[in-house]
């Protein structure tokens, strides 16, 4: 198959200590021959295997535009499978530019976003799993997100294969008895719904996976919400370990939505601080209020704040009518005070089935459990434990919705319909799962999936 050669900038742009541009393709070291001249007496087209070669990329007239380091990678034994050269200038936009602008002069095509990782899958040095995990791995916001995504490249998911296995062996039984009846007689039913089961389970621990992948890869989003002057500036100034948001004695300070990004035990969280919601006629005021609704619906996690002091009110309770509670944690703020109007009763009472922390974000008391309640309830009941610790991302936990939908069906007709039937769900299974790996995917799709790259990866 014809493959241009590509070439672009593989590190940030802006200034640096060195700018790598990378080069792939068939022609490239003949290209580069053209614009490089080694101090050594030797050509780089007689270079073999791995070789780092010092010289200058020069001009068309013979000038020196930069000193460069080439790492030159022979094919098959580089990142695309083909000849690979990287060009390490130096790490400013002029450098760069002129350095790209020598290979675009000498035929190489600028590469599209991803297209480096998408000739490594065409070449098959990686199914698409694996390159999928590069972009988690370049987008890994937590040590934990990164520890998932680099064992998601070390190989296809050897539970993806599993399931695989496990469907071509049913697809197998299931076409012997069809095509030998007399041999092999009818299908075991009771073992090949064993089977399916299996399968089944499998399906959902993996999409459960799924479930708390997009967790690490995306971040959640928690919202601190409250009345005003209730601390929850405060909160977010001692979440963030800085001095993020104004914070004032006067009910009414924060206007904005004031956000921040933190860790909280591997969980990237965005966090973000609002107005306090209560009736006003301040027209800024009215405006922050209606900000802070909007982003409490668009919330993973609601962080909603009480005052010790103030004990819990009509504001609160029309606040906490208002917000959906499935995704709330409440924290009650300010138990330094002398004067403490909120009992242990009430609580029980109002929050039912509702973590409640008891803090003083003054005193940094209650942060450490604030943290411990987000992270149990962010991965409740899909904690690792089920030996899952796997990416999946949304793409492939589509893929594995619908090839269960298929198994489901397979399981409730079995025995009911006739053999090719179910041959029919067994093989709509087996190719659904084939989208994971790619090996059943359409073009279009694999561009669409490498679009999402970077220039220059
Ligand atoms: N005693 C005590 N005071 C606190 C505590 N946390 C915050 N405060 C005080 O409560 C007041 C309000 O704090 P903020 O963090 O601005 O409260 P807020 O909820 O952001 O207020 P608005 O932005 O006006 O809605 C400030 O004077 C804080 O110093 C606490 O744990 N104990
Ligand atoms: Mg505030």
């Amino acid at each position: 198959m014809f493959r241009e050669d590509i070439a672009a900038l593989s590190t940030p742009p802006g200034e640096g200590g060195i700018g790598i541009i990378r080069v792939s393709g068939k022609g490239i070291i003949d290209k580069i021959s053209k614009i490089f001249i080694p101090f050594s007496a030797q050509e780089i087209g007689q270079r073999r295997g791995f070789s780092l070669n010092l010289g200058w990329i020069i001009d068309d007239d013979g000038s020196k535009v930069d000193e460069v380091l080439l790492g030159i990678m022979r094919a098959p034994h580089s990142y695309t499978g083909e000849d690979v050269i990287e060009i390490n200038c130096h790490g400013g936009s002029m450098p760069i530019r002129r350095c790209l602008q020598r290979c675009l002069d000498v035929g190489i095509k600028l590469a599209e976003p991803g297209e480096f990782t998408k000739r490594a899958y065409l070449n098959g040095r990686l199914d698409l799993t694996q390159a999928e995990a590069v972009i988690d791995i370049i987008r890994a916001k937590t040590d934990r997100g990164l520890k998932l995504a680099v064992q998601q490249l070390e190989g296809p998911s050897h539970f993806i294969a599993e399931i695989e296995d496990q469907l071509l062996r049913v697809n197998a039984m299931l076409e012997a008895s069809l095509d030998f009846p007399e041999e092999v007689g009818d299908l075991d039913y009771a073992e090949t719904k064993a089977i399916l089961l299996t399968i089944k389970k499998l399906m959902d621990k993996l999409i459960r996976a799924g479930q708390r992948s997009e967790i690490y890869r995306d971040g959640l989003k928690a919202v601190i919400c409250g009345k005003p002057n209730v601390g929850k500036s405060s909160l977010l100034n001692a979440l963030v370990k800085k001095e993020k948001a104004i914070v004032t004695e006067i009910p009414g300070t924060t206007r904005d939505v004031v956000e921040d990004y933190i860790n909280i035990r591997g969980i990237p969280v965005r966090i973000m601080d609002t107005a306090g919601i209560r009736q006003t006629e301040d027209i800024v005021e009215k405006i922050g209020v209606e900000k802070t609704r909007e982003v409490i619906e668009q919330a993973d996690l609601i962080l909603f704040v009480l005052d010790a002091g103030t004990g819990i009110d009509k504001e609160d309770m029309d606040i906490f009518q208002e917000v959906d509670q499935s995704r709330l944690i409440v924290m009650v703020n300010k138990e330094d005070l002398e004067r403490k109007e909120i009992s242990e009763e009430k609580l029980a009472e109002l929050f039912r089935d509702i973590p409640v922390i008891r803090a003083s974000v003054q005193k940094s008391i209650g942060i450490e459990a604030l943290e411990e309640a987000v992270e149990s309830r962010v991965i409740q009941g899909m904690l690792p434990g089920d030996g899952m610790e796997i990416m999946i991302n949304l793409r492939q936990k589509n893929a594995l919705i619908r090839s269960r939908e298929q198994v489901e069906s397979a399981l409730i007709t079995l025995g009911q319909v006739p053999l090719d039937c179910l041959g029919v769900d067994i093989g709509g299974a087996l190719e659904t799962m084939g989208e994971i790996s790619g090996r059943t995917l359409k073009d279009e799709v694999i561009d669409r999936i490498f679009h999402d790259f970077c220039i220059g990866k």
